[in-house]
């Protein structure tokens, strides 16, 4: 819907150990090194980086991504069992390392994926999926006791199913994390379409970096006016968020459109050297009941299009003539 994301926690201070957007790929060839392999199944059951199926997957995804689209490409009712394999990476480089992904799994019709990781001698668990996910989300591991020490290791993403949706992934990077980083990385709440009047904000704190984070103060504004902030205590490793630190709540005016800033800072009481992931920014409106003017002068809205949002929740009426009309809702 509306919902406009502005640095959501994506980092780019870190050193990279590999950073892939697939921009190299095309068709069913993968980047250098990497595999692609149809396993079991019929040869025709590969990745593609074309997007053959035309999904529209959402920002951060960009340009080429993989995408195994059983759906689009195997619906011949034989199995798949298809993998994408990174090219082989020196995880000796730090005592840490993180696996970060953005992805889209469709799921719920038998389909799975799952992401393993490889330390030279076996493919170890990291996560597997079978139920939809956002489109996209972003996944964070901490794989350092996976992969610690190995000069050759590498990650897979396997798909298994049988017509069954598809997965999609895109900025898959493996990297060192700083000593010190932490973000705000979703708003838990409000989900729009949501109801007019106080509503909680809660966010995602994550922890993206080496050391345990215990403290972090998390401040936050609405339409550029300064709340008051929340001091967040509590224990996270490296990768791991807490949900739902509820901040504060916020009276939503019917229907107008509230542009809401949350920032975490000073983590363990020291400065954030990484700040590209601190901050969340998001357009939110509740949902249209009532009546409204479009264009002209002291508009409630300056377009039909950004008047649209929660509307379906009371159904609509569009009357007059643009540039100045009138909505009841
Ligand atoms: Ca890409
Ligand atoms: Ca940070």
């Amino acid at each position: 819907m509306f919902l406009i994301l502005g640095d959501t926690g994506r980092a780019f201070a870190q050193t990279y150990i590999l950073n892939e957007d697939f921009s190299s790929a095309s068709g069913t060839t993968p980047p250098t090194g990497w595999l692609n392999s149809a396993g079991s199944g019929p040869a025709t059951d590969k990745w593609h980086f074309d997007n053959p199926g035309g999904r529209n997957i959402n920002y951060p995804f960009s340009g080429s991504f993989a995408i195994f689209d059983s759906e689009n490409y195997s619906s011949d009712g034989s199995k798949e069992t298809t993998t994408l394999e990174t090219r082989f990476f020196d995880a000796s480089v730090s005592q840490n390392t993180v696996l970060y992904f953005d992805h889209f799994f469709a799921g719920g019709k038998g389909g799975s994926g799952t992401v393993e990781v490889y330390n030279g001698f076996i493919w170890q668990f990291v996560a597997s999926y079978s139920d939809s996910t956002g489109n996209p989300q972003s996944e964070v591991y901490n794989i350092s006791s996976l992969v610690r020490g190995a000069t050759a290791a590498k990650v897979r993403f396997r798909w298994e199913g049988n017509n069954s949706y598809f997965w999609a992934i895109d900025n898959i990077r493996i990297y060192a994390p700083l000593p010190l980083d932490a973000g705000i990385s979703a708003l838990d709440a409000p989900n729009m379409p949501f109801k007019a009047g106080a509503q909680p904000i809660q966010v995602r704190l994550t922890n993206f970096g080496a050391n345990t984070l215990t403290k972090t103060t998390i401040g936050w504004s609405v339409n550029n006016v300064v709340q008051a902030a929340y001091n967040w205590t509590g224990n996270l490793a490296l990768g791991m968020s807490a949900n739902d630190v509820k901040i504060g709540s916020y009276n939503f005016p019917t229907g107008k459109p509230v542009r809401l800033k949350v920032w975490q800072t000073q983590p363990n009481g020291l400065n954030d050297p990484n700040g590209q992931n601190d901050t969340l920014a998001v357009t939110l409106y509740s949902s249209l009941c009532g009546l409204y003017t479009i264009g002209g002068t002291n508009p409630d809205f300056t377009s039909f299009y950004g008047s649209g949002n929660g509307a379906e929740q009371c159904g609509g009426d569009l009357r007059g003539d643009f540039p100045r009309a009138q909505w009841r809702v």
